[in-house]
């Protein structure tokens, strides 16, 4: 680690993860010497605030990455293709939000609590990946019962938060419900249908197998941080009106029964994961109350009705902070106390 910091671009610094970012850098106490916020042209010239001082937000490009140290990416995976390269190119370490690199052999994909060792592999690219943040909040809990007994076969369910979708898709919720109240037409812009009031079973893109891209990450994404290409992942990834925070319900196989009282504890003793699993007195965890915390939450936890070696949970966590922003500044603390 350098005593003096380290110069840290932040690409995408305006939008819904880049904007925790700045935040999560500040509250960590990152070791930032100067932070330099990268968007589009439409963003040239906007002030952001980092450490009580106004920062001018410059223009994304292949030169913005000069004397840079450590570049977080999360401005769309075009923009990541297109420009991480040449972050690498100019001298700086990228840790990469969106799905551009995830699956390519050479980059590791890392949820530090889980991986830590793979960042090692960055030196090859010069990229270490993100995971997703449905794939996050899940293997959260998944990782710690994978250690304590094999996952053979997975069933997750996820219902996530409109703000997964960026600031615009935020804003279009808080539209809707205003109209809605006042009795005008919902404006339907982002999402293929309205989303007040509705629950939309499609994120992202239809493959020919009649899953999303969404969800085709959990199952890709699953095998490569769990280093197990056996876990089969079977998953359904649905948009709700909720403002933040991703919730999923899991339904897990495992090869040796895990004991309901066995998985709290093997949970509980997981860092970046809390038990909140009490039914008789109406305690669950919820989005509402999981938006702004660093952890994951679990609750919900019981023993499968359908098959012997089966537990089902309910796991939720703020997908803009541990399933983006946060996981991205702990894997960027990892490389600097250990490599750079
Ligand atoms: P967002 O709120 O829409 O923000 C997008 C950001 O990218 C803004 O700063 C925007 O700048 C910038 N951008 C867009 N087009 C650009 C261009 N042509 N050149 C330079 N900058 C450009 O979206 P978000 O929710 O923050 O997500 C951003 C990305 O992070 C996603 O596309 C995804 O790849 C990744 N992501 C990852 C996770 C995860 O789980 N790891 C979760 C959410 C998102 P302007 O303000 O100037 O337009
Ligand atoms: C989360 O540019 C894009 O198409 C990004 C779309 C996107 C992604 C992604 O694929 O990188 C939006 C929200 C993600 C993600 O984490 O995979």
């Amino acid at each position: 680690m350098r005593q003096d910091g380290y110069v840290v671009a932040v690409a995408g610094a305006t939008g819904a993860v880049g904007e925790v970012m700045l935040r999560v850098l500040e509250e960590r106490k990152f070791p930032v010497r100067r932070i330099k916020p990268l968007a589009s042209e439409r963003s040239v010239g906007k002030i952001l605030k980092f450490q009580g001082e106004e920062i001018k937000v410059e223009q994304l490009s292949a030169s913005a990455f000069e004397g840079v140290d450590i570049a977080l990416f999360s401005a769309g995976a075009s923009r990541s293709k297109e420009f991480a390269p040449a972050a690498w190119k100019s001298g700086a370490v990228v840790v990469d939000n969106s799905s551009a690199f995830r699956m390519e052999p050479d980059v590791p994909l890392v949820v530090p609590e889980i991986n830590p060792h793979a960042i090692a592999q960055y030196t090859t690219r010069g990229i270490i990946a993100n995971p997703n943040c449905t794939t996050i909040v899940t293997l959260m809990a998944l990782a710690p019962l994978h250690r304590y007994s094999r996952i053979k076969r997975v069933v997750a369910s996820s219902y996530q938060a409109v703000s997964g979708a960026g600031a615009k898709a935020l804003e279009e919720l808080k539209r809707q419900v205003r109209a809605w109240a006042a009795g005008e037409p919902l404006p339907v812009e982002v999402f293929p249908y309205q989303i007040a009031f509705n629950v939309l079973p499609h994120i992202d893109a239809f493959q020919e197998n009649g899953y999303t891209n969404e969800e085709m990450k959990l199952v890709n994404e699953t095998r490569k941080i769990l280093e197990d290409d056996r876990i089969l992942v079977s998953p359904t990834t649905v948009r709700v009106p909720v403002f933040t925070a991703h919730s999923v319900s899991v339904h897990v196989e495992t090869e040796q029964k895990i004991p309901v009282a066995t998985a709290r504890e093997v949970f509980a003793a997981f860092p970046g994961l809390r038990v909140l699993d009490d039914p008789a007195n109406k305690q669950y965890p919820m989005p509402l109350f999981v938006a702004g915390q660093d952890d994951c939450f679990v609750g919900r936890i019981r023993e499968d009705l359908a098959v012997p070696n089966g537990l089902n949970f309910w796991v939720v966590g703020d997908q803009l902070r541990k399933g983006a922003a946060l996981n991205a500044v702990q894997i960027a603390e990892v490389l600097i106390e250990r490599y750079l």
